[in-house]
Formats: C-alpha cells, sequence, structure tokens
C-alpha cells in the first residue's frame, strides 16, 4: 500500500493509529478489506477538527469597504473578484504566526481525535506545495513554506488522524472548472482542468504528506460518473484505507456527509455518517462574525450527534497570521474539558437504541452500559420508557455517585438532584444485565412516535441575524434579509414518511400579529412541495401552542422541513421553540 510514499519517521504514530490491526501488529501485511477496517476507526473517534484556512482569511469578509454576507471564504464568488484581483492577496499572505503544534495541540486539548484542513478551497489557491499549480503558498506568497507538511507531522506526533478537505469541481481561479462565470464565461472543458489540476494535485496530497485518514471533497457539482470513478480509484490506488466521504459524488464515497451544521432529527443508521459544523456564521475567518455557539450548545449537539450514530467535524477559521481565533480556543478547550471527564460516552460508543421524544436526554452505548446524556434538566426525576433490560447500578459518569432508580410500569424512573451535576450535559451510566440493551418495540429508534417534536434546537439555523435562546429553547431574531434567509431547517434523512398535521409552540408581542410565516416541505435543488401557510397571532409574551390548518405530506426522499417568517421584520422577535408533528392514520 505505502510502498509508492515513503514514510517519513515522523508519521509514525499516526500509522500506529491509522493502520488495520493486522498492519499494526504485524507489519505491513495487506488487509482485506482496508476501507472497511478505516470506516470502523472513523466511527471510534467521533470528533474531529475542520479548519478554513487561506487568502479568503486577508478579505475576513469585507472586500473593497463593503462587508459581505454570507460565509466569508465565499467572498471572491459573492464580490465577483477578477482572478487577477483576488490572485493578488498570495503576495501579501504571510502567516507568520502559524504554528503547527499550537494547532495540533488545541484539538488535542478539545478531545478531538482527527483534523481535516483546506489544501485548496473554491478559490482555487493551493495551501500546499504543488507542482501542479504555481497558485499555491510556496510558490506565489511571501511565506513560502507548506504549512501542511508541518501540520500532518505534528497531529502524528499526537495521534490525531490527519486528512484534507479538496475542492474537486469549484475552482474559481480556473477557465475550465465550475464557479466563476463572471471570468470565464465561455463553455468548459472539465477534463482540461481534471487532468491539469486536480488529478495531479490530489496525487501530490496522498503521496506527500504520509497516510491520510481521509480525503474530504465538496460540492460535486458537475463531474460525470466517470471522472468520479476516476478519481476514487486514483485515491484507492495511492492509499487504500484512505476514506472518501460522499461530496465526491455519484454515491462514491464510503461515508456520508449530511448538509452543514445538518444533524439528522433521529438516529441515522443506514451508513456511517459525519455533520461538518461551524463555531459562529462562517467557515473561512470573518473579522465580524462574533455569533459564537455557546458550548452548551456543543456539547449537547456532540452527545446529540454521536447518539444518533455521527461524527462530528467541528471548523476553527484562522486568521491570515495562523491564530484560531481566540474564541473558538476558548470554546474548544471547554468542550475539552467536558470530555476528560466523559469521554467514555462517546468515544468508541454506538448510537442510541430508542427514538428520542424530545431534547431532555440522549443515548450512547457500549456493551453492559448505557450512557443517559441529560441535555435539558427535567428536575427531580427522569422517566425513560421502553427499556426492557434489567439495570443493576447507576451512577453519574462524573463523581460516581451512586443514582437510585425504580420501574413504574414500562418506565425507568432516576430519582435526580434539583440541579444538573455538570451544567452542559450530566451523564448518568446505566450498567445492564444484557450485553446489547432489549428495548420495546414502540419506543425503537426506528419506530417514531405519534406526536413528534421537532425543537428549534435540532434545527439547522440559518442566516446570519437568527439566534438560539437556551433559556427559552427558543429561536428569535427572523430578521428579513435578501440572501441567507433567517430559517429553521430540519432534516429527517428518511426518518418520515406519511401525512401530519402540525402545531407551532412559539411566543410573541402582540405587534408581531398577522406576520405571515410558512412551512415547507422540501426536495434537495427542486422547487418547494408542500407547504402550510399561516398568520401568527399575539400570545402576550407567553408560549402556547397552536393547531394550523392543512397537513404536510412527508416522503422518505424529502430533504428538510423549513420554517420560516419570510414577509417583513415586524415577526423577527417570534420566539419559535418546536413544531410538532402529528402523524395521520392511513
Ligand atoms: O461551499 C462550501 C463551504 O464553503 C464550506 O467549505 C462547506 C463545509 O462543509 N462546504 C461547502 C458548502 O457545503
Amino acid at each position: 500500500m505505502f510502498t509508492r510514499n515513503p514514510i517519513p519517521a515522523t508519521f509514525a504514530l499516526t500509522l500506529a493509529f491509522w493502520l488495520t490491526p493486522a498492519h499494526a501488529a504485524g507489519g505491513l501485511a495487506p488487509s482485506a478489506d482496508p476501507t472497511a477496517e478505516a470506516l470502523a476507526r472513523f466511527d471510534q473517534i467521533k470528533f474531529g477538527m475542520f479548519i478554513h484556512w487561506g487568502l479568503y482569511a486577508i478579505p475576513a469578509g469585507e472586500w473593497k469597504g463593503k462587508y459581505y454576507r454570507g460565509i466569508g471564504e465565499w467572498i471572491m464568488f459573492r464580490a465577483k473578484i477578477p482572478v487577477h484581483e483576488y490572485e493578488q492577496l498570495a503576495s501579501q499572505f504571510n502567516p507568520v504566526k502559524f504554528n503547527a503544534d499550537e494547532w495540533a495541540q488545541l484539538a488535542q486539548d478539545a478531545g478531538m481525535r482527527y483534523m481535516v484542513i483546506t489544501s485548496k478551497h473554491h478559490d482555487g489557491f493551493a495551501m500546499f506545495a504543488s507542482k501542479a499549480s504555481r497558485y499555491n503558498i510556496v510558490d506565489a506568497t511571501p511565506y513560502g513554506k507548506d504549512p501542511m507538511k508541518e501540520l500532518a507531522a505534528a497531529c502524528a506526533r499526537r495521534n490525531i488522524a490527519f486528512g484534507f478537505y479538496y475542492s474537486q469541481d469549484q475552482d474559481w481561479h480556473e477557465p475550465h472548472a465550475r464557479g466563476n462565470n463572471w471570468d470565464f464565461p465561455q463553455e468548459r472543458k472539465p477534463e482540461i482542468y481534471l487532468r491539469g489540476k486536480v488529478f495531479p494535485q490530489v496525487r501530490e496530497l496522498l503521496t506527500n504528506y504520509g497516510p491520510l485518514s481521509l480525503i474530504w471533497f465538496d460540492t460535486p457539482g458537475l463531474l460525470s460518473e466517470q471522472q468520479v470513478t476516476e478519481l476514487r480509484q486514483l485515491v484507492k490506488s495511492l492509499q487504500p484505507s484512505c476514506l472518501i466521504n460522499s461530496r465526491i459524488g455519484h454515491n462514491k464515497g464510503d461515508y456520508f456527509q449530511t448538509s452543514d451544521n445538518a444533524i439528522p432529527i433521529q438516529v441515522y443508521s443506514k451508513m456511517k455518517w459525519e455533520v461538518p459544523a461551524t463555531l459562529n456564521d462562517t467557515w473561512g475567518y470573518k473579522k465580524n462574525d462574533n455569533n459564537w455557539k455557546d458550548p452548551a450548545d456543543l456539547i449537547g449537539k456532540l452527545a446529540d450527534i454521536v447518539s444518533k450514530g455521527g461524527n462530528y467535524l467541528l471548523n476553527v477559521g484562522p486568521t491570515a497570521e495562523g491564530i484560531i481565533p481566540e474564541p473558538s480556543q476558548r470554546i474548544l478547550r471547554i468542550i475539552g474539558k467536558w470530555l476528560a471527564v466523559n469521554g467514555e460516552s462517546i468515544y468508541g460508543t454506538s448510537p442510541s437504541p430508542f427514538h428520542f421524544p424530545d431534547i431532555t436526554w440522549r443515548c450512547t452505548v457500549k456493551p453492559g452500559r448505557l450512557y443517559i446524556h441529560i441535555l435539558n434538566w427535567p428536575g427531580r426525576k427522569l422517566e425513560l420508557n421502553g427499556l426492557e433490560s434489567e439495570v443493576k447500578r447507576a451512577y453519574f459518569l462524573a463523581n460516581r455517585k451512586v443514582v437510585n432508580f425504580r420501574r413504574k410500569g414500562g418506565a425507568l424512573v432516576l430519582d435526580l438532584p434539583a440541579r444538573p451535576v455538570d451544567p452542559y450535559d450530566t451523564v448518568v451510566v446505566l450498567e445492564i444485565a444484557d450485553a446489547a440493551p432489549r428495548v420495546a418495540e414502540a419506543y425503537r429508534h426506528d419506530r417514531l412516535p405519534g406526536r413528534l417534536d421537532l425543537y428549534a434546537w435540532t434545527a439547522r439555523l440559518r442566516g446570519e441575524e437568527i439566534r438560539y435562546d437556551r433559556a427559552t429553547l427558543s429561536a428569535t431574531n427572523f430578521v428579513k434579509a435578501e440572501t441567507e434567509r433567517n430559517e429553521l431547517w430540519w432534516y429527517p434523512y428518511g426518518s418520515l414518511n406519511g401525512e401530519y398535521e402540525v402545531e407551532l409552540t412559539y411566543a410573541c408581542e402582540d405587534k408581531a400579529a398577522g406576520s405571515p410565516f410558512r412551512i415547507a416541505v422540501q426536495r434537495s435543488g427542486e422547487p418547494k412541495l408542500q407547504e402550510v401557510r399561516g398568520q401568527i397571532t399575539g400570545t402576550g409574551g407567553r408560549f402556547l401552542t397552536r393547531k394550523l390548518d392543512g397537513v404536510i405530506r412527508v416522503t422518505p426522499a424529502d430533504a428538510y422541513i423549513i420554517f420560516s417568517l419570510p414577509e417583513d421584520d415586524r415577526s423577527a422577535s417570534v420566539r419559535l421553540r418546536k413544531i410538532t408533528l402529528i402523524r395521520r392514520s392511513s
């Protein structure tokens, strides 16, 4: 497998981690199914650091004095910056404060066990030494060094699995790639771009940086099935155990990516998956984006994702000088402290055997054990329905203190203190008599209840003004915007099928009354299929639940359910806690 690539000594640790057990024990014996083994290891590690770093960190959201809404690394596209102007950024890019060990150490402190960094984003600039294009950090910047070499080595020293992001289809620098119509309106010949840049660069990435745990392609777009197949073959011929994400296109990936910041509403068990997510509202550094997520939110989301079967790839956007913004560092270290105590309930676990009726708790599993993650404190008792296995012992993971419990009908009732043991996620360990938990059919993860709450907390919040308020479990500030509307999107990923009546639980001032809202069901890339429209009625600031007129129909193929207040700013202060779907019997 690696005979074509001499492996530097610094990669020995990553090798030990990333190679198959057969490799590790007895040298480099080829494995029967390197992809399956790599996937099994990927499933264990759960939490990774995504890094979006490139020339876009210089404008940082602003071009020629004008602020651009949306994600920072898209500024070339949004401002339609001509290639010859954007290229000038390279001559200013000098990240003298970059320190690979500090970045890798931060990942380790955060409890992140893998790292994926942008080797080339849509702007086409290679952040690594490339012979295939001189538009790269070594040849085109005053910095003149390859930071990826150092980062790969720093991760290897810490046993952090390492991978590259590579934008294979969009490349705004190249006339024959997709995306830049302002410089290159003529017809494209993708083969020229693919053969001239993508294939040689992907070869460089898989040859010069030791064993990669994965390569992360993005926005597959227009590449043909044949082209994607060839790209996959190239990767696997160089490193058979390098995983490929689903955004390579044409279902040729080894594992599945959700949409950005999109968490399936329930357990998803069809294949291994990962959620790429932001710490604020951008991937690449943007100087004015201070909408940092609360550590409680992020720790809850880590537990939520892992309990549903996924990995969490959480992003940082370093500055042009090479510094990971201080708020990102602070937040990540808080997560790391929580994991240092509670990591047993995350790494190496299996998903929940239960479906989730609300957002009070989540569940992860190891043989003979359930980990109940209490995310929203329920008061002095928690009722867990459907567990048939005998519980032998229950205790808090953080301090090993015993938790008393009793049976009440089909429910297990846990006695809790008035306040959480951990401010973010209190984990209760249930030791059970069975290796794998037995759960009554009505509560299993693949059987959803007749009434299903879709909380704002489980939605992707779109738009940069919308905010989540943890105290009231609601989303608010639905400011009207031309682009990137402020909306809530939920992702069923096949878990819903049928007709549903809808309830809305919300609060607002009376002056918001009359504002129109809509709940729509959509498929990816298709116009809206279905919607229920209504008008906000005043609630005098109190939360209330209102049944809507009409039903929505959701099929397993539908990609998302959207709540929006599209018309005006009068409704911006509406607080939406949840929508409830009530299944109609067929
Ligand atoms: O367009 C990109 C975006 O800039 C960012 O890289 C994200 C990360 O998942 N991927 C694309 C959009 O899905």
